[in-house]
C-alpha cells in the first residue's frame, strides 16, 4: 500500500525515484593507512554511497544485510517522514524490527527537507564502522546555484582501529571521562593519513603517507562546501587556512549569511558555507581540529598550483568563530509570542561516574521488545511501558527544557521534526545550573531552527517543536556511546490513530521470511506500474 501511495505522490508531482540496492558487509580496508575490519555498503569503504536527489524525490532502497553477526537498520538524518513514513525511521525497537542476517528490507520515503543531511545505522554502535553516507536534497529554488562554480561535500567523522563493539566493550569496563573513545584518527570524505610510525607494525598493517581528500577550486570563483559531521563522538573546529567561510544553512535550513573563521561542528550536525577562492595560487589545509594534535585534514588544491605537494599553510587566528546556534537566524522568519500556550517536559540528566549509565529523570533507556510505533499502531500498552517514553498531545508546542547535571557536554537530536533553539546555557565546571525559568534568557524573534544542537557541560538548553507529525521518534545524545549508555527516550504522540499500518514488508521478528516475499511484489508493482510511469513522464516532459 505505501508503495503504491508513494508512487501515486509521485505521479501527481511528476518526480522520479532514487532506487538503489545496498549490501551491507564487511571489507578489509585502510582508509587512513591502517588496515582493518571495515562495515560497508556495496563494498566501497566508507562512506557510503552518496543520495543525491531534488526536493520531494522519492528514496527507494532495498538494504541487504550480509552481516553474518549483527543486525543492520540505516536512519535516513534529517528526513522527517512527514508523509507518513514513520515506519521507515530506521529505529531498531523504536520504529521497526532491525533487519536481520541474510535479510532485507524496503526502505522508501519522500525526501521532503532540503539541504545537507546524513545516513547512518541505528544499530548498537555500528556507525562509527564506516555505515554512514551523505544525504543531499537539492533545492528547485536554490538561491544560490548560479553564484557557485561547484557544490562540494565534505564529510567527516572520528575513525578507530578496533571495532565499535570491542571499544564499546572497553568503554564499559573502564569508562574514560567524556564516555568515548580517545582519538585515534580521522577522516574526510573517507581519506585520512594515520601515522604508522607512532605503532610498531608492519607495512602490511599500515601504509604511511596515505592520499588525503583533494578539493580542486579555481580562483576568484565561490565553491559550496556541505560539511557533514558523521562522528560518534568528537567535536570538530573546522576552518580552511587564509579563508573565510560564509556560513548559509544549518541542518538544511537557510540561515542570513554569516562570515566566520572557524566553527564548531558538533556530532551529528551539518553546515553550508560558500567560500571564495580570492587567495594566492597555492595549495591550503582543510582542517577539522579536535586538538592541536589532532587534526582531520583535506587539501583545497586551486587550479596551477604545484600538484601533489602538501600544503605549508598555517591556520590563524579566527576573528570569528561559530559556536552554537544561536549566532545564527533562519532566512524564513518566526516571531514566536511569550503567551503562545505550549506543554513543557523538563529532562533532568546525567552520565555517571560510576558506571556506563546515563539516566533522563532516573531512567536510563533500554530497548523494549516490540518496535514503540507498532506498540502505538497496535494499542499495546504492556511493551510501551517497557521503555522510557513521553507521550506529546498533536498539534501543540512542546517545549523541552534539558538540564544536563553532569560534566559532558551533549549533541541531541530529533527525529520525525525540527526544533527551534529557543537558548542555550553557558558552560560551567563546578556543579549544575539548571534553566531557572527566566524567559529573558530566551529567544523568541526568530529562533535557530536545526534537529541537532549541542548542549554544555552543567547547563541547560531549551527546545521547543510544534507537534504536526504523529508518530513514534527517537530523541537523544548522537554521540553514539552515550546513546548506548542509555542517553535517549522516546516521543510517542497520544493520538496514534492516524499511523497508518506497516508496509507489508515489515520485519517480524519471528518470521523474517516475509521480507523477501513482500520484497518480490514489489517488483511485480513495478514491473506492472512502470510503463504507466513512463507515459506520465512523458506528459510531464512535454
Ligand atoms: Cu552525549
Amino acid at each position: 500500500m505505501l508503495f503504491q501511495r508513494l508512487l501515486l505522490i509521485s505521479f501527481f508531482r511528476c518526480i522520479f525515484l532514487y532506487t538503489a540496492n545496498w549490501t551491507v558487509e564487511y571489507i578489509r580496508g585502510n582508509p587512513d593507512g591502517y588496515y582493518r575490519v571495515i562495515t560497508t555498503i556495496n563494498n566501497q569503504s566508507t562512506p557510503g554511497p552518496t543520495i543525491e536527489v531534488y526536493e520531494n524525490e522519492i528514496v527507494d532502497i532495498h538494504l541487504h544485510n550480509k552481516l553474518s553477526t549483527e543486525t543492520v537498520s540505516v536512519h535516513w538524518h534529517g528526513m522527517h517522514q512527514t508523509q507518513k513514513t514513520g515506519w521507515m525511521d530506521g529505529v531498531p525497537y523504536v520504529t521497526m524490527y532491525p533487519v536481520a542476517p541474510g535479510e532485507v528490507f524496503h526502505y522508501q520515503f519522500q525526501a521532503r527537507q532540503i539541504g545537507t543531511h546524513w545516513y547512518h545505522s541505528h544499530a548498537g554502535v555500528q556507525y562509527p564502522d564506516g555505515v554512514f553516507g551523505a544525504i543531499i536534497v537539492k533545492d528547485k529554488n536554490d538561491l544560490y546555484t548560479n553564484k557557485i562554480k561547484t557544490d562540494y561535500t565534505v564529510i567527516l567523522n572520528d575513525w578507530y582501529h578496533h571495532d565499535a563493539i570491542e571499544l564499546g566493550a572497553e568503554l564499559a569496563d573502564n569508562v574514560h571521562p567524556d564516555y568515548f573513545p580517545e582519538y585515534v584518527s580521522g577522516l574526510m570524505n573517507g581519506k585520512g593519513r594515520y601515522n604508522c610510525s607512532t605503532q610498531e607494525i608492519q607495512s602490511l598493517i599500515c601504509v604511511p603517507n596515505h592520499e588525503y581528500q583533494l578539493y580542486n577550486v579555481e580562483l576568484n570563483q565561490i565553491y559550496r562546501f556541505r560539511i557533514i559531521s558523521a562522528a560518534s563522538g568528537h567535536t570538530f573546529n573546522f576552518s580552511i587556512d587564509n579563508h573565510d567561510l560564509t556560513i548559509i544553512a544549518m541542518d538544511g535550513i537557510y540561515v542570513e549569511p554569516f562570515v566566520v573563521q572557524r566553527l564548531k561542528l558538533y556530532v551529528a550536525q551539518r553546515y553550508d558555507i560558500l567560500v571564495t577562492m580570492n587567495q594566492p595560487i597555492a595549495n591550503y589545509w582543510i582542517r577539522a581540529t579536535i586538538f592541536d594534535s589532532q587534526v582531520i585534514k583535506g587539501i583545497l588544491h586551486y587550479a596551477n598550483a604545484p600538484d601533489s605537494v602538501d600544503p605549508t599553510s598555517q591556520p590563524s587566528e579566527p576573528k570569528t568563530v561559530l559556536i552554537n546556534s544561536m549566532q545564527l537566524s533562519p532566512t524564513v522568519h518566526i516571531q514566536y509570542n511569550e503567551s503562545d500556550p505550549f506543554e513543557q517536559w523538563v529532562l533532568n540528566f546525567t552520565c555517571r561516574n560510576d558506571s556506563y549509565k546515563c539516566e533522563i529523570n532516573g531512567v536510563q533507556f533500554g530497548l523494549p521488545n516490540k518496535p514503540t510505533l507498532l506498540s502505538m499502531y497496535e494499542k499495546d500498552e504492556k511493551h510501551k511501558a517497557q521503555t522510557h517514553i513521553i507521550e506529546v498531545p498533536t498539534n501543540t508546542n512542546v517545549r523541552l527544557i534539558l538540564n544536563n547535571l553532569g560534566s559532558m557536554s551533549h549533541p541531541f537530536h530529533i527525529h520525525g521534526h525540527d526544533f527551534y533553539v529557543l537558548g542555550i546555557g553557558d558552560a560551567y565546571f563546578d556543579h549544575p545550573h539548571p534553566f531557572d525559568n527566566d524567559t529573558k534568557k530566551l529567544r523568541f524573534n526568530n529562533p535557530p531552527k536545526r534537529d541537532t544542537e549541542q548542549i554544555n557541560e552543567y547547563s541547560w538548553m531549551v527546545l521547543q517543536f510544534y507537534s504536526n507529525n504523529p508518530g513514534s521518534w527517537f530523541f537523544h545524545c548522537h554521540i553514539d556511546w552515550h546513546l548506548e549508555a542509555g542517553l535517549a527516550l522516546v516521543i510517542n504522540y497520544k493520538d496514534g490513530s492516524s499511523i497508518e499500518k506497516p508496509p507489508n514488508d515489515y520485519p517480524i521478528k519471528t518470521n523474517y521470511k516475509q521480507a523477501d516475499a513482500a520484497a518480490q511484489q514489489r517488483k511485480v508493482n513495478v514491473i506492472i506500474l512502470l510503463p504507466v510511469v513512463i507515459i506520465i513522464l512523458q506528459l510531464c516532459l512535454a
